[in-house]
Order: C-alpha cells, then structure tokens, then sequence
C-alpha cells in the first residue's frame, strides 16, 4: 500500500529541505518505495482532523493503511524496519544505528533548535544578545564530540544507515548559521548525504511544492 505523508503547503524554507518530512521523503527514496503527499497549510494542521494524526498539529505524518505516526524519527524508523537498504542486519550494528538515530533527535538536535529559538522567536528580547553565545557553545560542545567520534569515516558506523540519515538531516538545520563550516570532517559528511541519489529526489519533490505553490500565487 503507498503510504501518504504529509508536507507543509508554503514551507518557511521555501522548499530548501529544511522542513522535517524531507527526513521522511529521503528514507522513502533509499527504500525505492513510492509515496504520496497531502500538503497542509498551518491552519489546517491545527484543525481536530490533522491532530487526529498528530497530536501536537505538525507535519510529518504517514499514513500506510490503518497505521498513522508522526515524529520523523519514528516514521524514518518504521520505513527502515520494512525496507532493506537503512539499517544493517547484523543485530548489534542495526542497534547501533538506531543509537545514532535517537542521538540525532535527543542529543544533537535540542541544542540547533535552541537556536532557532533564540533567533527567531526571542530576538527582539532584551537578553537576547548576551544569550546567544551561550546558546552557540553549546552547540560547538555537541558538534566538537560529533566531529571527533566521526573522524575520517565516510559514515558514523560502517556502512550509510538510517542514523547518518536522521543526523544530516538535524545537522543541515545549521548550514545558515555557518556553525558547520568550524567542522570541516561534519560539513564534509552532510555534504556526502545530500549527493546521495535519493537525498536529491526528495529534494528536488520538496522544492518542486514550493515552486508550484509560489506560482499559484
Ligand atoms: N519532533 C517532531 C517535530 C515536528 C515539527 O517541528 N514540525 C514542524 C515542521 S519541520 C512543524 O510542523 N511546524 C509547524 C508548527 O509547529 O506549527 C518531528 O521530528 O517530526
């Protein structure tokens, strides 16, 4: 059964890969497996019938059947367990890789969201300003640990796993902030991802929404 995800109809990022059913879209690609997209706009996700599929009014979703999840995280692990090609079969390297994906979400990502906060929702404070290296620090500390324990490696255990998947995903969210470029083996990684075949169909499918929603009108 296609399952069908759901996807911002004006994304903030105007499309650029930043908004989290590109997690989503890219595990769907690795698998080979075809998808289908209901976009939503911010009013509707708040209505009853979009928080019947997630509780807290966001996107993603993913519908297969009677299975509905929400959380990127989850629904990239749900795609990873049906479809070969995300997690290695060997049982200790596939929980290794499912470690790395709970780090990408609980350790990495608090840290870069923080930011965005700080930026965007408590610029204007008057404390603003003295907040945000504090905010900045902590960051470097995660990404400084990150960069060491990846070293020289192509990928963050043996061979590209859904980990790699959710931690580019996170890591991308600095890109604007420059943060990355202080670790050139990170940048080097996130790069890797984002010229994998099916890091660039999901792409190209998120931008290709914005794109034609900015000619609508
Ligand atoms: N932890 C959730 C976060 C979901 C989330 O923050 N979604 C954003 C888009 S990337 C959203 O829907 N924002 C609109 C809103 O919260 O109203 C996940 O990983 O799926």
């Amino acid at each position: 059964m296609t399952p069908t995800i759901t996807a911002f109809e004006r994304s903030p990022d105007r499309g650029k890969g930043l908004a989290r059913d590109m997690r989503v879209r890219w595990a769907l690609e690795e698998a080979g497996q075809p998808y289908e997209v209901r976009l939503v706009s911010f009013s509707a996700m708040k209505e009853p019938a979009h928080r019947a599929l997630h509780p807290f009014g966001q996107i993603p979703t993913y519908e297969e059947g009677d299975l509905a999840l929400f959380e990127s995280g989850s629904i990239v692990f749900h795609i990873a367990e049906r479809h070969a090609g995300l997690l290695p079969d060997d049982a200790n390297a596939r929980a290794r890789a499912i470690t790395w994906m709970f780090a990408s979400v609980n350790t990495i990502e608090p840290p870069i969201l923080d930011l965005q906060t700080a930026k965007f929702q408590e610029g204007d404070k008057p404390w603003a300003e003295q907040r945000l290296p504090l905010v900045l620090d902590r960051i470097r500390h995660r990404l400084g640990d990150l960069s060491v324990r990846l070293g020289d490696a192509e990928w963050l255990d043996g061979a590209f796993s859904a980990g790699d998947l959710m931690m580019i995903g996170v890591l991308l969210r600095l890109r604007a902030s420059g943060l990355l470029d202080e670790y050139p083996n990170l940048a080097a990684y996130v790069a890797r991802g984002e010229a994998r075949p099916a890091y660039k169909r999901a792409f190209a499918a998120q931008l290709a929404v914005f794109t034609s929603q900015a000619q609508v009108g």
